[in-house]
């Protein structure tokens, strides 16, 4: 019993590492767990984040379009947004989670590896859109913008189920 309390009362440095480590794992983990616990709220949370970035996308598409005016500034900053969003829903696909509304297909963890290579084509080419909102020309903001629509789609086309 001594010995006990004499270890409460003088932590050495060996437990306050293993102390802070087992703190940091357990923070870490938290969200993964929460997400797991419960997958109504993972799914809802997702589908929320791919609305997000549509809120973004689609006024970047009316002026690729023509039908608002292109302000550079303003677009790179919406470009800048839209990298930043496009990073969000990816965690969020936490196995489990097909539930509600979301239309995600089993594929999705049947095939992780085909699944994170259309994730790393979207965040390529969105990373080029803004890279191209920055140097302001038009022409090529019109083209990346075409490309990262792409990988909307070919994602849609393999990962996403029909309406319900
Ligand atoms: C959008 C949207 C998509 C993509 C895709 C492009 O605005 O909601 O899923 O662009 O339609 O082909």
């Amino acid at each position: 019993e001594l010995i006990i309390f004499d270890f409460c009362l003088e932590p050495t440095p060996t437990m306050n590492k293993l102390l802070s480590l087992i703190v940091t794992v357990a923070a870490l983990a938290a969200p993964a767990l929460s997400h797991a616990a419960d997958p109504a709220a993972t799914a809802e949370a997702r589908v929320a984040a791919f609305k997000k970035m549509l809120r973004t996308f689609e006024p970047m598409g009316t002026v690729v379009r023509e039908r608002d005016p292109y302000r550079k500034d303003a677009f790179a900053e919406q470009a800048k947004t839209l990298q930043m969003l496009a990073r969000e829903p990816w965690p969020l696909f936490v196995p489990g989670t097909a539930v509600g509304k979301s239309r995600a297909k089993p594929e999705i963890w049947s095939q992780p590896d085909a699944f994170k290579k259309e994730q790393q084509g979207m965040i390529v080419a969105v990373d080029a859109l803004a890279a191209s909102a920055q140097a302001g020309d038009i022409k090529d903001i019109r083209a990346k913008y075409a490309t990262l629509a792409n990988t909307c789609k070919s994602c849609h086309d393999s990962f996403r189920a029909p309406q319900r």
